[in-house]
């Protein structure tokens, strides 16, 4: 079992000067806008409202930055999570979709706390092409990348395992190492975070 002591809003950032300095595991997350990012945060940190949900769809452009601390076996640990900028957003101009790139690629290489990044697909709709390149770029970059398909709770329960499965093939990783989650219904919270734990553990 895994304990969510606290969980708070750390800053805001959009450069690397304004990233959090003190050194903590971090986990950055990554997808659509609108793909559900906020919700799962607000789910693993049990949490309604600490990162804001919204109706209005590509509205965050800043990188959040924000701590939790957990507790496993009378163990504290402490990690902070990053919800990052949404992709994939119709309506925005060529300079904004390069101001995203931008400050999501700078991010990726050059946070050298980050541990795993979190690549959240829909488990309803399935990977974008969007999704597809995203985690093609992360391929290349040292941190682990775990994928989870959320709004599981859009699919009726017999459905679930095999869109799984077809999710895993087309992003052709192990069926094993995508998650299925549900925000709303709490849906793989407990394995997210001992996975997320584990790697954290293991170093990079
Ligand atoms: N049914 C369902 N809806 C969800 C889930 N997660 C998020 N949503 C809804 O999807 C919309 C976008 O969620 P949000 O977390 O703001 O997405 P973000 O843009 O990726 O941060 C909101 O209306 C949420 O209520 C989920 O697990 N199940
Ligand atoms: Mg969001």
């Amino acid at each position: 079992m895994i304990k969510v002591v606290d969980a708070t809003f750390v800053t805001t950032a959009t450069e690397p000067g304004q990233y959090p300095r003190e050194p903590v595991p971090e986990v950055a997350f990554v997808g659509r806008s609108n793909v559900g990012k906020s919700s799962m945060i607000n789910a693993l940190a049990h949490r309604k409202k600490l990162v804001r949900v919204s109706n209005t769809p590509g509205r965050t452009r800043t990188l959040n930055f924000f701590d939790v601390s957990l507790e496993r076996r009378a163990t504290r640990k402490k990690l902070r999570l990053c919800d990052l900028p949404g992709y994939g957003f119709a309506k925005v101009s060529k300079a904004e979709r390069e101001q995203w790139q931008q400050m999501i690629t700078t991010y990726l290489r050059e946070r050298h706390t980050l541990k795993v990044v979190v690549s959240i697909v829909d488990a309803e709709v399935g990977p974008t092409a969007d999704d597809v390149q995203m985690i093609d770029l992360l391929q290349d970059m040292p941190p682990r990348i775990l994928v989870v398909a959320t709004k599981l709770d859009r699919l009726g329960k017999a459905a679930r395992r095999p869109r799984l499965d077809a999710i895993a093939r087309q992003l052709e990783v192990p069926a094993g190492a995508l998650i299925g989650f549900s925000a709303t219904d709490g849906i793989g919270v407990d394995e997210v975070w001992g996975i997320l734990l584990a790697s954290v553990e293991e170093g990079r």
